[in-house]
């Protein structure tokens, strides 16, 4: 008999991904999806019909909905991506954002208690609980969240601990810096500057607008992180771990790189919110837009995956330039 999988957010980027693997490895994989009025599971809709996959509706922020699913899959393992993951919108829906990413974890792990399940949880944290703290952000720097995303994870990953300790429950921190791909949310930088990129070559679209092009991260590629997800939750006692790539570029040099990928080379002229991206012949291209700045920004981020290599020999197979392929490509 195969393992039982239970994943929240499996609609999403990660979930998508984690899908593929598990059921690669004989797992039966059931998720979580959200009712819609339109389509929402483009993500998923290539494993329907895979024997071992399984959809059910639910929301996390639903404690009865939840303990009702857990009794009836009895899972052996769940993982909880199911998130508000987008950090500006998190600062326009706080109390959602904290219900759906900090308090829900509570309705897993009280079913599983409850249930008195032999089943571990893995809890989708994130690099923005780091906040402004001193790079490298490694498992000893402070958490310093300063947005209602980061603040409702920063909530989560101790309610983890706190089960992990107080009930000797199998409950294993994911902490994992930005992660990309084709798969990613339009709305995200990345893929926002690609789409843009390609329609703008194509002559679909005039310009690109975007936000704090100063903002660094350490960008790797969905693929290997939810590879990590698992690699972390085999080990043989629940811990916390990061996954990074330890490679840090801004805003401004992911979109040069994707233009040049396009062969037009961009030419930044300005500062500050006055920055544009000029093309050869002095077209404006990218401009800085005032609405895409958020009321907090978090400057740097760069993790330091050493833990995840040493002890589970996790690190990640893609370089920045091969995903920006891989997604230019998609
Ligand atoms: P994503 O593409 O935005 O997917 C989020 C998923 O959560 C979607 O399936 C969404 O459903 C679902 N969801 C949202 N609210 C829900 C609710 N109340 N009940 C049930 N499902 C709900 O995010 P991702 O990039 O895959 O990230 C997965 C997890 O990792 C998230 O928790 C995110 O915060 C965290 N994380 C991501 C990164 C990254 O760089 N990608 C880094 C660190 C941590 P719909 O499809 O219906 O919207
Ligand atoms: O792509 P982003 O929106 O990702 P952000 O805020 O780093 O969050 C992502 O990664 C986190 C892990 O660190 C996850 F936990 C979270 O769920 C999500 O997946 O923005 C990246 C940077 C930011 O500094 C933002 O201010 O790009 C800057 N930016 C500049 N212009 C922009 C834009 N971001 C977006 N979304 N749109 C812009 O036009």
């Amino acid at each position: 008999m195969g393992k039982i999988a239970l994943i929240t957010g499996i609609t999403g980027q990660d979930g998508a991904y984690l899908s593929e693997l598990l059921l690669r490895k004989g797992y039966e994989v059931h998720g979580i999806k959200r009712r819609s009025s339109s389509l929402n599971t483009q993500r998923v809709d290539r494993l329907y019909d895979h024997p071992s996959f399984k959809l059910h509706y639910g929301d996390v922020t639903d404690a009865i909905n939840m303990h009702q699913l857990i009794a009836k899959i009895l899972p052996d393992e769940i993982y909880n991506l199911a998130a508000q993951s987008h950090v500006a919108v998190s600062f326009e829906m706080p109390l959602y954002t904290v219900n759906a990413d900090g308090t829900a974890i509570l309705g897993i792990l009280e079913a599983v208690r409850l249930l008195g399940l032999d089943c571990k949880i893995y809890q989708a944290g994130t690099s923005e609980m780091f906040g402004n703290a001193p790079a490298p952000q490694n498992l000893s720097t402070p958490f310093m969240p300063c947005s209602p995303y980061a603040c409702a994870k920063v909530m989560a990953h101790h309610l983890m601990i706190t089960y992990r300790q107080a009930y000797d429950m199998h409950c294993v921190n994911g902490i994992l810096f930005n992660h990309e791909s084709p798969l990613r949310g339009e709305t995200f930088v990345t893929r926002k500057i690609v789409d843009a990129a390609k329609a703008i070559y194509n002559g679909k679209q005039n310009i690109l607008k975007l936000g704090n092009l100063n903002a660094s991260r350490d960008w790797g590629h969905a693929r290997d992180y939810v590879r990590g997800m698992w690699e972390m939750m085999q080990y043989q006692t629940p811990e916390d771990w990061i996954l990074a790539t330890g490679q840090v570029c801004t805003v401004r040099e992911f979109t040069t790189k994707v233009f040049a990928k396009l062969d037009i080379k961009l030419n930044w002229v300005g500062t500050g919110r006055g920055e544009v991206g000029m093309d050869n012949s002095g077209r404006i291209l990218v401009r800085v837009d005032e609405r895409y700045y958020r009321p907090n920004e978090v400057e740097y981020l760069q993790g330091d995956p050493i833990k995840a290599y040493e002890l589970l020999g996790w690190e990640p197979q893609f370089t920045l330039d091969d995903l920006i392929n891989d997604m230019m490509d998609a």
